[in-house]
């Protein structure tokens, strides 16, 4: 028997997923985006082989929901085939998106590669590695119950992982899905355990491992940073090593930049270049979408939000100095704020102070801020601007109240000034 064992831990690819929302944007890099899916699978596979791995583990949502045709499943079959070559051994099950009830195409898959049941918890022994793989896949896309509590024991002498598509206590942004504590998982007394479901990394145990691997690929301007798999090392049915690697293509990044120190709104590109040539450079020749965000209280306030769109093209520009067709601004949001003394303003005793006395006031207006919702839902509005901007209670419009304050003093008093 092999006294060491190493695994690589992957999930939720998501294969062939549509580009939401993202190919209306001008410029967009759609055919880099559409094929990253695949990419990063051809990824996953060449590091299995590279690093020497014995086994892949795979938990869950392999694809994104029904395929179109064929092509879908057969190039995750031809992927599984590259790493039956190597003798490299599959486990994996199904999760929401690809629940057997979702998928109603069939490929059949090499003989290296072993799906769990939908139907009950089962445990696949590789008795030549010394490992036990313990789990239970989605037979439909909902699924309240908790799988974990139903797991098989943890079998001695061999290596124990549990492998499960699952919400655990509930995350963020994720379906609360097959739940559980981490405590049962715990319990199992199992050495690792390989999550799928939720897409942002997480080690949410050490001893003993449970660890959410994130998917390899971001999917749109929500999923940033790198994206990837884990890496494991195990010696004496120990874990010794646990490791991420990026596996993405594609990268999205929401990148912050302050401008509160510059002396004038020509100065903001500069600033703005320095912090696009940081990103393209970690980003290490992978193709990379932007939402950039300008922040901070500055003199440039005023010339940047009375003439976005001329900012916009020369941030664009700037980003295409730097990158190239690799480097893509999706969007720009100015979320700069003027440098005015709201106070002094307030007591002024021109139409200035009083419309700053006004929106002051309206914030604990609740009469005031009623019939202003009344007003702006009957309001025709084309539809892209709804979507936007939804506001349907007083609290939206209050939201809003510090950016509408913003905007009107910035062309109101910078204009004024430069008169
Ligand atoms: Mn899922």
């Amino acid at each position: 028997m092999s006294v060491s064992v190493r695994f690589v831990h992957a999930s939720d690819l998501h294969l062939d997923s549509p580009l939401r929302g993202l190919a209306r944007y001008e410029g967009a890099p759609v055919e880099a985006i559409r094929g990253a899916t695949r990419l990063a699978l051809e990824q996953i596979v060449e590091l299995c082989i590279g690093e020497d791995a014995q086994l892949l583990l795979i938990a869950g949502d392999v694809y994104d929901g029904d395929w179109k045709d064929y092509s879908t499943g057969l190039f995750f079959a031809g992927q599984m085939s590259r790493l039956r070559h190597a003798g490299i051994r599959v486990v994996m099950l199904r999760g929401n998106h690809d629940a057997s009830s979702q998928i109603t195409r069939h490929l059949r898959l090499p003989d290296n590669v072993v799906e769990l049941s939908t139907k009950k918890p089962v445990t696949h022994v590789f008795e030549d590695i010394g490992v036990a793989v313990h789990g239970q896949g989605f037979a439909t896309r909902v699924v309240d119950q908790d799988l974990a509590a139903n797991y098989p024991a943890a079998v001695a002498g061999l290596f124990n992982i549990g492998l499960l598509h699952t919400s655990v206590s509930g995350r963020p942004g994720h379906e609360p899905y097959a739940p559980c504590s981490i405590e049962t998982l715990k319990n199992l007394a199992y050495d690792y355990f390989a999550l799928g479901h939720v897409h942002q990394r997480e080690v949410l145990s050490e001893k003993p491992w449970v660890v959410f691997s994130g998917n390899p690929q971001g999917r749109h301007m929500a999923e940033t940073g790198a994206k990837g798999v884990t890496l494991v090392q195990t010696e004496e049915q120990r874990v010794i090593s646990v490791e991420h690697r990026d596996t993405d293509v594609v990268r999205f990044e929401q990148l912050k930049v302050e401008v509160s120190s510059v002396r004038a709104a020509e100065e903001v590109p500069e600033r703005v270049l320095l912090a696009l040539e940081e990103v393209s450079a970690a980003a290490q020749g992978r193709t990379v979408a932007v939402r950039l965000i300008l922040s901070g209280r500055t003199v440039a306030h005023g010339a940047l939000t009375s003439d976005p769109q001329r900012w916009e093209q020369e941030l664009r520009s700037v980003a295409n100095d730097v990158g190239g067709d690799g480097l893509w601004i999706e969007k720009i949001s100015f979320r700069t704020q003027g440098q005015y003394d709201r106070e002094r303003l307030a007591q002024r005793d021109d139409a200035i102070g009083q419309l700053v006395r006004s929106l002051t006031s309206l914030h604990s207006d609740e009469q005031r801020l009623d019939s202003l919702l009344q007003e702006f839902t009957s309001l025709r509005l084309p539809a892209e601007v709804r979507e936007m901007a939804s506001i349907s209670t007083p609290d939206d419009l209050r939201a809003v109240l510090g950016d509408v304050q913003e905007m009107l003093l910035a062309r109101l008093l910078d204009h004024a000034e430069d008169a």
